[in-house]
């Protein structure tokens, strides 16, 4: 079924969260009696062509003057002053639009979403906490195990195997006899695929006995350092190289939504993305490889991992909201007094 139509029978239920910064909502409805998330993104502006010019044998990309009937300034069609002082001048403006060349939005469709991904998309407070190996075998460790199910991993098998957004690949790395060392790059669900400052892509390797930071072992060294050089050397020329192998940031995500070993590919410059790169959630490829040279045999599983939690992630009611309050024990942070009298 087609998104336009699935879209047309959404049921609004309720707002899950929405962010001003990054200009997103996300909104739960229904579609025939069965769960659906929507995330609409508003589109960042569109320029006039990126202008290449060498420089230091460099293909620098140059933002000039605003020509096209979509770019910037010349697609204001309506524009009312809201009030002004000064030298200083605000108002409200409408922009011309256009399906292909001016999107207004993007708009991000779960259907039908489970329980796990309402969570996920429900705003929620955030803890930063501390995940022991001991934590990891105990609380962690068996609810990755739950999360590796078929179904929850499809989209991911579906890419790797059976031609699922395979126009959408931009490099394949896959050598029949050699399975476990192949990966694929494709453009992220996160991505527009047209405005490279945002540019997002994910690669997906086709191995899949990494389900996440805590498998990797120094032996997994050779094998990164090989994905992360092939990265930065593909990835630049699919596009043409108008942005450079120094201006991909690199990172997995710890905890990750999906456990199959996968590793995100953003422009450095998109700064943009919620909380999907900030510290406590994003590991620089480079960083991990680093560690893996200090790491005893069990790498990340030796390791303790500092990382944010939201409560509605389910290893919260699993066990780490005990955890908490003991670490700040542990630490000698002393508790929060029961009544904070008002500042005099
Ligand atoms: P993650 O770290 O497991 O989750 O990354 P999170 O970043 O969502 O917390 C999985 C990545 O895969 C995310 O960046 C998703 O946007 C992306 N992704 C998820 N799905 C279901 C798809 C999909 O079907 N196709 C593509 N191209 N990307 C997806």
């Amino acid at each position: 079924i087609a998104l336009q139509e699935l879209i047309g029978k959404f049921k609004f239920v309720r707002i899950l969260d929405s962010n001003p910064q990054i200009k997103v909502i996300s909104l739960l409805g229904k579609i025939d009696a069965q769960d659906a998330i929507v995330t609409m993104e508003k589109m960042h502006f569109v320029y006039d062509t990126n202008v290449l010019k060498k420089e230091n044998g460099r293909n620098t990309p140059v933002l000039h003057n605003c020509e096209d009937e979509f770019s910037c300034l010349k697609s204001i069609q309506e524009l009312r002053e809201i009030a002004s002082n000064d030298i200083y001048y605000w108002g409200a403006g409408l922009l011309k639009q256009d399906l292909d060349r001016n999107p207004t939005a993007k708009i991000n469709l779960i259907w039908p979403a489970t329980p796990v991904h309402i969570r996920k998309y429900e705003v929620q407070d955030y803890h930063m906490l501390r995940e022991t190996p001991e934590i990891y075998e105990r609380v962690v460790k068996p609810y990755i195990e739950e999360m590796s199910s078929e179904s929850r991993l499809r989209w991911v098998n579906n890419i790797l195997y059976n031609g699922a957004e395979s126009e959408r690949v931009v490099y394949k790395d896959f050598v029949e006899e050699n399975l476990p060392k192949g990966f694929l790059v494709l453009p992220d669900m996160k991505w527009d695929g047209v405005n490279l400052d945002s540019l997002y892509l994910v690669a997906l390797v086709f191995r899949n006995d990494i389900r996440s930071l805590r498998d990797l072992r120094p032996e997994h060294k050779p094998w990164l350092v090989e994905l992360l050089t092939k990265i930065k050397t593909v990835i630049p020329a699919c596009y043409n190289y108008a942005i450079h192998p120094d201006e991909l940031r690199v990172f997995i995500h710890y905890q990750p939504s999906y456990y199959h070993f996968h590793i995100h590919i953003v422009n450095v410059k998109h700064g943009g993305l919620g909380d999907g790169i900030s510290s406590g959630k994003a590991f620089l490829l480079e960083e991990v490889i680093e560690q893996l040279n200090y790491l005893g045999k069990d790498g990340f599983a030796g390791r303790t991992i500092t990382y944010v939690l939201g409560e509605n992630h389910d290893l919260w009611n699993r066990g780490m909201k005990h955890e908490i309050p003991r670490q700040l024990r542990e630490d000698g942070i002393p508790k929060a007094p029961k009544v904070i009298n008002d500042f005099e």
